[in-house]
Order: C-alpha cells, then sequence, then structure tokens
C-alpha cells in the first residue's frame, strides 16, 4: 500500500506547515508593540551586542499611501547615492527598562525620502513597517521635531546636545560613540531624544522595507488618572498616576503649577513587563498640584490633567 503511505506522509507535511506558518503568525503579532520583554529586556550592564546587527544588505526601501503623491521605491545603492542627503551620528537612547545608551549609525536622511516621495501637506501619520511584522507609528510632528543627541546622558546632563537628524540607516553600532565601528546591515531607523528621559530605542524599527505615508489623523493619547481622587488627603499619601495604556506613553508631571512636557518629571521610567516598582507613587505632604501629561509615538499627546490635592 504504497500509495496510501505517501498520502499520510503528505497530509502529514502539510500538517507541520500550517502549524509552523500560524505560530508565525502569532509571533508577528506579538512584536507589533512592544509586548515582548526579551526582545527589549537590556539589562543594565550588558553590551547589547548579544542581539547585534541584522546583518545582511538592506532590502528595497518603498514609500506608500495616500500621503505621498506617489509610490517610490529605492534600491540599496539608489539609498548610498544620495550624497546630499547622507549623515552619520551618535544617537543617545533610552529603552523601557530604562537602560541608556549610544548608538552611532550611518544612512540616508528621512526629509529627503519623503520630499522624493512627494510628502503632502496633509500627510498627518508616518508608519514604519519591517519585515517581522513589526512597526513604529509616528505623528507628523514627532516626525519633524528637533531631536538630539545627549552626550551626557550617563551622568543624566542635558549639556553639550547636538541635534541629529532621523536617518534610515544600513550601518550601525550599538554601545559605541565611534562612528567607524558602524557595520553594515538591514535599514534601521535611528533619531533623536527630545528630552533625556524620551524612550525611544522601541522605535528603532530594525529591518525597515515599507514607510507608509498616510493622512488620516494620528489621534490623541487619552488623559493621565490619579488615585486616589483629588480633594482632601491626609499627609503622606501616595498619589498613583496611570494611563489606559501605560507601557506605550511616557507620564511626565509638574508639582508648581507649570505646563508639563517631555522634560519635566518623569513617572514611569519603566514599563509594567520590566521594572513596574521604579513607578514610584508620588508622596504627598502639603497642598499641592499636579498636572500630568501623557506623550508616547503615533498620537498626539494627551490633554494636561490637573490634581489638587489638600492636606488635611
Ligand atoms: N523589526 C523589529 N525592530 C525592532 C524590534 C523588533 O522586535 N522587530 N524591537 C524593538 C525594541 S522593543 C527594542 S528595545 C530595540 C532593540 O534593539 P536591539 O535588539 O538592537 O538592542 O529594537 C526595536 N526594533
Ligand atoms: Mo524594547
Amino acid at each position: 500500500m504504497l500509495w496510501m503511505n505517501r498520502l499520510l506522509k503528505t497530509i502529514g507535511f502539510a500538517a507541520v506547515l500550517l502549524i509552523a506558518c500560524l505560530s508565525l503568525i502569532t509571533g508577528c503579532q506579538d512584536q507589533k508593540r512592544e509586548t515582548t520583554p526579551q526582545t527589549a529586556g537590556i539589562a543594565p550592564g550588558s553590551t547589547g551586542l548579544e542581539t547585534g546587527n541584522p546583518g545582511g544588505e538592506p532590502d528595497m526601501l518603498t514609500i506608500t499611501g495616500n500621503g505621498v503623491e506617489r509610490e517610490t521605491k529605492f534600491t540599496p545603492d539608489e539609498l548610498k547615492s544620495m550624497e546630499d542627503a547622507l549623515a552619520g551620528a551618535c544617537y543617545s537612547a533610552v529603552n523601557n527598562w530604562p537602560a541608556k545608551k549610544f548608538i552611532v549609525g550611518k544612512g540616508v536622511k528621512l526629509t529627503h525620502l519623503l520630499q522624493k516621495a512627494g510628502i503632502k501637506e496633509d500627510a498627518q501619520t508616518i508608519i514604519f513597517k519591517a519585515a517581522d511584522g513589526y512597526n513604529a507609528s509616528f505623528t507628523r510632528e514627532q516626525l519633524e521635531e528637533k531631536r538630539f543627541c545627549y552626550p551626557d546622558l550617563l551622568k543624566g546632563s542635558a549639556e553639550g546636545a547636538v541635534e541629529v537628524p532621523m536617518i534610515l540607516a544600513w550601518g550601525y553600532q550599538e554601545d559605541t560613540s565611534n562612528l567607524s565601528e558602524a557595520a553594515s546591515g538591514k535599514l534601521r531607523l535611528l533619531f533623536g531624544q527630545t528630552g533625556l528621559n524620551d524612550a525611544a530605542t522601541a522605535a528603532f524599527v530594525k529591518g525597515v522595507t515599507t514607510i507608509e505615508v498616510l493622512t488620516t489623523p494620528p489621534g490623541q493619547w487619552g488623559a493621565v488618572r490619579a488615585e486616589p481622587a483629588p480633594g482632601k488627603v491626609k499627609p503622606g499619601t501616595g498619589v498613583v498616576l496611570s494611563h489606559p495604556e501605560q507601557d506605550l506613553v511616557k507620564i511626565y508631571y509638574t508639582l508648581d503649577g507649570s505646563e508639563p512636557d517631555a522634560k519635566s518629571l518623569l513617572y514611569n521610567p519603566s514599563t509594567s513587563y520590566f521594572r513596574p516598582e521604579l513607578n514610584k507613587p508620588i508622596q504627598v505632604n502639603q497642598t499641592v498640584t499636579i498636572k500630568a501629561i501623557a506623550i508616547g509615538f503615533g498620537k498626539h499627546n494627551s490633554q494636561v490633567a490637573i490634581f489638587n490635592y489638600d492636606v488635611e
């Protein structure tokens, strides 16, 4: 019964293939947002080199979507020959552990590529997509914002900040500030920080193949919440700030009545799946106004929430 044997083998093979495909698809979905600690769990003191560069030649890059005049494709050689738009820089970065590090990169400026594709006046959302299904989304403002490398990041000082461009890099290396150590790899998005606490590493998309530019409004992050509710509290009360999408935003706050922004006090340096114990309640010992804002990639900043506490 040779034919039956063959039939069984074929069915078995098809089943294995199906299972492999299914697990691939679910794997990709997990990576779309930073929900996989193993990809991002860079402990302090680790070199970060374990993960290394994806290696290999960069892929063809496609810029598409209703926010550009024309779908445009670039070969790696075309990108590398854009002499006026090439850049090499050192990028300071913080991840969600939070660990601080430097990454050098050389590549082409994003503004130049978007101009070549004819980015429209009303383009509002820009999504960087990788072959593994991972992606990062930006508002137009976040793309055009001034961003910096902080050479004294490790000391927590903003001194000597250098403005750096957003680039798609084909040469990069982590844990060095020496550009000559950059090794070639697939296209990687690199950009600077808007402040010392700006946690950008998760949006350094590896292996970018597509940039989607859309006229779709990106929406706004929801407001920060506070617990206990504002009002009269006992001295020493700990106020817990939270956000419905807390692992995708940073909560910044002030205690002096000023408007919070990305340079204000940071409430949640770590995500819930790394070191939530770093996100400490605010001790209220005297009458105070907490003003809090949520800032994160892909949506406009939340409205400022105002919480007044009176100490009994
Ligand atoms: N394509 C792709 N890019 C990615 C990720 C990913 O899973 N896939 N992880 C992101 C996250 S969460 C982090 S912290 C950094 C990790 O970069 P490293 O592996 O070079 O340290 O890459 C980012 N870029
Ligand atoms: Mo990460």
